[in-house]
Parts: structure tokens; sequence; C-alpha cells
């Protein structure tokens, strides 16, 4: 089977090095500024062959290099966890500023959380080269039951099951935004007190 992003890979590769340089160095300078690193861990793929191919049939586009790069936004991706809820919105700031990449589509799942609770910033990225990226920014409460959900591979179970699983799942969310919350209300406290 051909590699459907065709001759594309290697350029990938760059533009998704460049992408995570260029929020290293946001990182950094953002971290110089305020005392504060806010980035707890940064993950980055070229979405892998099989869950493209999965991806274009799932959403009825055809298996081509062209559905790939220009139909599909995630080929590249970039999750940046952070500590705090503040750390996930400066850095969207930061990185919407970037002259590098335009963001074309942002998605608030902290405001809008999704139905099972999953809750994330996703933003859409194109590069001067054309291609797309999604950065996922979440906290690390976010991305820990992220983790758990995606382990429990539940989507498979039995109707019955199913509903009680779900809500669980989502009080569970529920929980972990409210500690976001109170995490953040700490900080702050802590931040005023060094004024
Ligand atoms: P991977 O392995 O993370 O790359 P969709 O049709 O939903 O697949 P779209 O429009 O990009 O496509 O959807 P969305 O929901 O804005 O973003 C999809 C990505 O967000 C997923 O990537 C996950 O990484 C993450 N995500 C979205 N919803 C959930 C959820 O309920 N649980 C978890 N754990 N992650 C979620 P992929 O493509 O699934 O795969």
């Amino acid at each position: 089977m051909d590699d459907i992003y065709g001759g594309h890979r290697p350029e990938m590769e760059l533009v998704l090095d460049k992408l995570v340089q260029r929020v290293d160095d946001l990182r950094q300078s953002m971290a110089l500024q305020s005392a504060f690193d806010p980035v707890d861990h940064i993950l980055h793929r070229v979405k892998s062959e099989e869950s493209m191919r999965e991806k274009c049939r799932r959403k009825g586009l055809p298996e081509t290099t062209e559905a790939a790069l220009t139909k599909v936004y995630d080929a590249l991706g970039l999750r940046i966890v952070c500590p705090f809820l503040s750390d996930v919105y400066a850095l969207r700031d930061h990185i919407a500023a970037s002259p590098d990449f335009v963001v074309v589509e942002e998605r608030d799942y902290i405001l809008h959380a999704k139905p099972n609770g999953y809750r994330s910033y996703h933003m859409i990225l194109r590069s001067q080269e054309g291609y797309y990226a999604e950065v996922q920014l979440r906290t690390i409460s976010m991305d820990t039951w992220a983790a758990l959900e995606h382990h429990l591979h539940y989507k498979k179970h039995r109707e019955g099951n199913q509903r009680l699983i779900v809500q669980e799942l989502k009080r569970c969310a529920d929980e972990l935004a409210s500690t976001d919350v109170s995490m953040q209300t700490l900080r702050d406290m802590i931040l005023a007190e060094g004024d």
C-alpha cells in the first residue's frame, strides 16, 4: 500500500519540528516573564497511516494524499499539557499571534465540554507551506481524564453498561474541572501575595 502522505512526509516532519520549536520558544519567553513555566509537557506526532486512513473512511473521504493533507486537519498534531487553566489561554493567545502559522479554526471544548466530559482547547493551524496542524491545549487534569477514558475502550460495551459508564465518566470530568478552578484560585492567591 502506498504512503497516504505521498512524498510529503519529510516536509511534514520539518513543519512539525518548526511548530514544536515555535511553541518551545513561546514557553521559554513566557517562563522568563512570569517565572512560571506554562507547560508541563508536549507531545507531537504525524498521524499514523492506519489512523489517517480510518479517519478518511469515517468522514466519507477517499484515502488519497489530497484528502489527508487538505480535508483532514490533524495529519500533524501537537498536544500541549499545561499546569493551569490560565496557562492554556495565555499560550493560545501567543500561538495565535505567531507569524509562521495562521489559525483557521478553533474549538473551545473547555468552555463547551463534549457530552462525555472531554475538555481541551483545539486550534487548527495552517503553515506557510500549506500543511494543517491540530494543536490541543489542555490542563494536566484534562489530560489525565482523556488518557484514562482512552484506556477504558468503553465504546465496545453493550448498551446497558454504556449509559452508566458515560454518566460516571462525565462526573469524573466535572470533578476534575472543578479541581482545575480551585487550583487556579490557589495559584492566583499565591501570585497576588507575591505582589
Ligand atoms: P488521535 O489518536 O488523538 O489523533 P473527529 O471526527 O471527531 O475524529 P475532529 O473534527 O478533528 O474529528 O474532532 P475533534 O473532536 O475536534 O478532535 C479530535 C481529537 O480530539 C481526537 O483525535 C482526540 O485526540 C481528541 N478527542 C476528541 N474527543 C475526545 C474524547 O471524547 N476522548 C478523548 N480521549 N479524546 C478526544 P483522534 O482523531 O480521535 O485521534
